[in-house]
């Protein structure tokens, strides 16, 4: 009991303030309700505690953000702090969660760097054997490029006939076409492995959304799937997957830079040069897609063994997904994987009128394509930002 009076200012320790009306009543009263009359406040540097009427440092006391969460003050000693229990509102605690748990995912989508060591081991040496031989018509610029194989220029039949069995109503008709310039293009599509190197040294974030194999006919897309995680296991020689023609263009331009050679996509008139070979038939090999089984890398029976539905190639060409590349025979010009295995992205835009071009064209057919998309007049149409777990690259540049 004090002489202070009853409108004396409340001081009652901040971990135990409420309201003004409740601490008041606190403020006089015990625990058990028993009037504790007109109690002085708690001297400077004092707090009032009301359930024990003591008076405590009210230096010990600071209310945190959220929940009531007694912590030691700044030089407080922390013997003889009672512990407190933390308890967090249920909608903070369930922010907390769900932060925690999207960072976690976060962390799984970032796959580790790949460990290329060992891949740019061998290139080197297969480099330094390369230079060292005569490799008529092949350009190799760097350990990381892809090679390449030089075309003279020439003329050819580009689009399909009337006559092909197998052609579709809107494919173009075929006419002469002249490539007047000597081209060298990809002897492969763009590896995992080198597309793995592009990333690493460029730091470049493909925002591809990938539609991947998820165990369905169809390819689909899901959150997880990326070039890294196709829906089936790759090595690093098999081509690259799930590249939007962004990323094909992100490529090129870094292999330029890194090379100091003018890298590109090809032009579907360079492509459709390459791919044919000096041929007239729906593909290199003739018109038989059975007998493609060792040139190219489609729909086949064994894909007809996951996939019962599928229209297949009546043969079995020993890959149900991507195969590496050079696995197949080479046509006329020494080029591998040009129909089958994964669709190639070319410069061309899908539609006349400049501007902006979202709608960008592809070329050759995949492992997922039935073999009427195996030939060498197809055109498939996509968008610009759009990745398959069939979608790859193959480069170009002037010799
Ligand atoms: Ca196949």
């Amino acid at each position: 009991m004090c002489s202070c009076g009853i409108n004396a200012p409340l001081n009652v320790c901040p971990h135990q303030q409420r309201d003004a009306a409740f601490d008041a009543y606190r403020f006089r009263h015990n625990s058990k309700g028993q009037s504790l009359g007109h109690p002085c406040p708690a001297p400077a540097g004092k707090c009032h505690d009301r359930d024990t009427d003591a008076r405590l440092p009210d230096t010990r006391y600071r209310r945190e953000m959220v929940g009531m969460i007694r912590i030691p003050a700044k030089g407080a000693p922390a013997r003889g702090i009672p512990a407190m229990p933390v308890t967090l509102p249920g909608t903070v605690g369930a922010v907390v969660v769900l932060i925690l748990v999207l960072a976690a995912l976060a962390g799984w989508r970032r796959a580790e760097p790949e460990d290329l060591s060992g891949w740019r081991a061998e290139r080197l040496a297969a480099f330094q054997l390369w230079q060292a031989g005569d490799p008529a018509r092949e350009i190799w610029d760097h350990p990381d490029a892809p090679v390449l194989v030089a075309l003279p220029a020439g003329s050819f039949l580009q689009g399909s006939p009337d006559s092909e069995r197998e052609r579709f109503p809107d494919e173009p008709l075929q006419q002469p076409v002249s490539i007047r310039h000597p081209v060298a293009i990809g002897k492969y599509p763009v590896t995992r492995g080198e597309y793995a190197r592009f990333i690493q040294d460029s730091g470049y974030k493909p925002r591809t959304i990938c539609r991947g194999y998820a165990g369905e006919t169809d390819l689909l897309p899901r959150w997880h799937f990326s070039w890294r995680r196709p829906g089936f296991d790759q090595t690093n020689r098999d081509p690259a997957v799930c590249i939007s023609w962004y990323d094909a263009k992100a490529y090129v331009d870094w292999l330029s830079r890194r090379t100091g050679k003018p890298y590109r996509l090809p032009t579907e008139a360079e492509w459709e040069y390459a791919a044919r070979a000096g041929t007239r038939t729906a593909r290199w090999w003739g018109e038989d897609p059975a007998k493609g089984c060792d040139a190219a890398n489609s729909a086949d029976l064994s894909a007809k063994d996951r996939f019962t539905d599928w229209e297949v190639a009546n043969c079995r060409d020993g890959a149900l997904f991507t195969a590496p590349v050079g696995s197949y025979r080479p046509n006329g010009f020494g080029l591998y994987d040009m129909l089958g295995n994964v669709w190639q992205w070319v410069e061309d835009c899908a539609t006349d009128g400049g501007g902006e071009c979202p709608q960008r064209v592809m070329r050759g057919g995949s492992w997922h394509s039935n073999p009427r998309y195996v030939r060498s007049a197809v055109r498939r149409i996509d968008g610009a930002e759009i990745g398959y777990a069939a979608y790859g690259i193959r480069v170009a540049r002037d010799p």
